[in-house]
Order: C-alpha cells, then sequence, then structure tokens
C-alpha cells in the first residue's frame, strides 16, 4: 500500500516532523519559505494532509484545485485562516490545537496588559536614547494593575485563565463581555462579573481583548468604542488583528484619549500600521504569546497527533469540524 502523501507547510521542530515522516511520505519546509497562495495549492497536489500554521489560508478555491486533500491540521488554536464551512461542504477535517496554550498565552498578555500599565517600553526607549538625567517624581508615572478594574472581551479559556490571574494573583475586580454567559460555578471563584459590552468599555481600567477573529468581531474596537473608554485606561490584544482598528487605536493613542496599550497581534500582520510605530504609549510584540519552547512543542505534537490520526484512522485529538468524521479513503 503507498504511504499518504503530507505537506508541512512551515519550518517546524525536526524531531516532532519525524513523527510524521514514520507514516507519511513528507514533504517539509526547513527553508521556512511563506508559499504564496498559488504556491501552496501547487504544493498540496497529491497531498492527502497538512500541517499548516496561522499564516496558511485554506479556501474553497484551494480545497478545489486539491480535491485529494482530507486533513489540515493548524498549529494554533485560532482558525480564522481556514474556511470550515469550505472544508465542510467537502468533508475535509479541520483541527486546531487548544488548552495546550492556555496558560502561556494567558500569561503573556498578562505581562503585555503590565507592561501597558506601567509603562515598560515606553520608558525603556527612553532610557536606551540616553535621556534619562534626573529622577522626578511623575516621570513615567502610570496605573496601577493590582486592586483595578480587569476587563475582558472574550471569556473562552485565555480569558478565563487571564481573569484567574488579575483576581486571585492581583486582587482585582474582574468584569467581562463574551457572547454567552459562564456558568455560575466559573464565574463565582473569580468574582466575574457579566456586564454588557458597553459597561466593560466604560468600567475596564485594564481591557484586554481574547475574542476570536470572525466577521462579527472585526473591528469591535474602533473608534467609537474607544471614545467610551477612560482616558486612563489600558488596552491589550492577545486575540487576532482585525478584532481592533489599528489606525483608530494609534489615534486614540496619539491624542492620549486611552493612556496605553498593548499588541501582540496586527491587521495584516507581519505589517504593522505606520501609525502605531510612531506612537509612543503602545508595547509592540511580533505574535508571540504563545512562544515558549515547551509550549510551542506542544501545539507541534498535538497538529501533529491530529494529523496522524487524520489519516490512519484513528480519532483525531481536536476537531474542528468532527461532523466530517469519519475520513473517506
Ligand atoms: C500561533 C496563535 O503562534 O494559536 C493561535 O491562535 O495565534 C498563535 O499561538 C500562530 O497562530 C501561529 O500558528
Amino acid at each position: 500500500m503507498t504511504r499518504p502523501s503530507v505537506l508541512v507547510a512551515r519550518a517546524v521542530f525536526g524531531d516532532i516532523v519525524d513523527r510524521l515522516r514514520a507514516h507519511f511520505d513528507v514533504e517539509d519546509n526547513p527553508q521556512d519559505r511563506i508559499f504564496t497562495k498559488a504556491e501552496l495549492s501547487a504544493k498540496l497536489a497529491g497531498k492527502a494532509g497538512a500541517f499548516i500554521t496561522g499564516s496558511e489560508r485554506i479556501d474553497a478555491e484551494l480545497l478545489d484545485a486539491n480535491p485529494q486533500l482530507r486533513a489540515v491540521c493548524n498549529m494554533a488554536v485560532g482558525y480564522n485562516n481556514i474556511d470550515v464551512d469550505a472544508c465542510n461542504a467537502r468533508g475535509v477535517l479541520a483541527t486546531n490545537t487548544p488548552d495546550v496554550l492556555t496558560e502561556t498565552t494567558a500569561d503573556f498578555g498578562f505581562a503585555l496588559m503590565m507592561a501597558a500599565a506601567r509603562r515598560m517600553a515606553e520608558s525603556e526607549h527612553f532610557l536606551r536614547r540616553g535621556e534619562w538625567s534626573k529622577w522626578s517624581y511623575d516621570m513615567f508615572i502610570g496605573s496601577d494593575v493590582h486592586g483595578a478594574t480587569l476587563g475582558i472581551l472574550g471569556m473562552g479559556r485565555i480569558g478565563q485563565a487571564i481573569a484567574r490571574r488579575g483576581a486571585l494573583g492581583f486582587g482585582m475586580q474582574v468584569i467581562y463581555h463574551n457572547r454567552s454567559r459562564l456558568a455560575p460555578e466559573l464565574e463565582a471563584p473569580l468574582g466575574a462579573r457579566y456586564v454588557s459590552k458597553e459597561a466593560l468599555l466604560r468600567e475596564a481600567d485594564h481591557l484586554v481583548l481574547v475574542v476570536p477573529y470572525s466577521a462579527a468581531s472585526h473591528h469591535a474596537i474602533g473608534a467609537a468604542e474607544l471614545a467610551l473608554m477612560k482616558p486612563s485606561a489600558t488596552l491589550t490584544n492577545v486575540a487576532r488583528g482585525g478584532v481592533v482598528d489599528d489606525a483608530a487605536l494609534a489615534a486614540a493613542l496619539r491624542e492620549r484619549r486611552i493612556a496605553a496599550a498593548a499588541l501582540d497581534v496586527f491587521e495584516g500582520e507581519p505589517s504593522v500600521h505606520p501609525d502605531l510605530l510612531t506612537v509612543p504609549n503602545v508595547v509592540l510584540t511580533p505574535h508571540i504569546a504563545s512562544a515558549t519552547v515547551r509550549t510551542r512543542r506542544a501545539m507541534a505534537d498535538l497538529a501533529v497527533d491530529n494529523l496522524i490520526a487524520a489519516l490512519t484512522g484513528g480519532t483525531p485529538p481536536t476537531p474542528v469540524n468532527p461532523q466530517v468524521l469519519p475520513l473517506k479513503g
């Protein structure tokens, strides 16, 4: 019997790619070239499965060009790069990597929020420029995190993990808005209060975005929403670019309509809106919230577990669209 062929679309830990080689003919990409849409489609010719990341877009056109493709396994919890309806219509399995990155991403989201509140990046840049000549009472004066009101938009696994840090570690009052309210047994230990989006914007001292990207969450934070926030508030985004209108945020930061922001994700990344690069009161990181050795290995392993199970008649651990299982042929 011929072994199925799979594509590993991006460079990833060699020993984890070797796990795939035990089952499949593998075409990998150790040079980590980013394929154009046409190149990705051509690379998928004859492949039964693909290991992908958030950088690879899987849409109807690509699936139609590759009708033999049966599974696309994302090394990411977010899967807005995959047209799941198009996968469903063609019986293609999509998988993601939930849970394994929750705590690591929450650590980073909390760190970014603290960095914005306490002006860490801005003051570090000042020091590096050689501008520090004296102490003064109001130099880089910021706002407290402990005891403040933590607002969370999107109270899924990562949102709850950030809330735990705030409530249990920093004595914060947690308010949140989400599509649906959490069960009382999840709210109670955090003292978390479900509020309208408008109340969340008005009341939060530190607002953290952890909502998945979709048409519904596109520009969930734009000029109108920023206008409701306190002038002393901070905004942190560890969700997806596109949840925030970056141009509107840059303008609000420049005019000090909010105090500071911290962003790990950007509209059109790896490009960054030029106005964000010139406003001082924003911390900018290149989409690294899940980037620890242990977590990135766990994500890659889980994507590989999914791909192996999908193509060998097993049960993929974290399917996005389990309704297409069992896969044909
Ligand atoms: C990934 C992420 O690093 O899991 C996600 O949704 O955003 C990050 O953890 C990125 O998407 C690469 O696949």
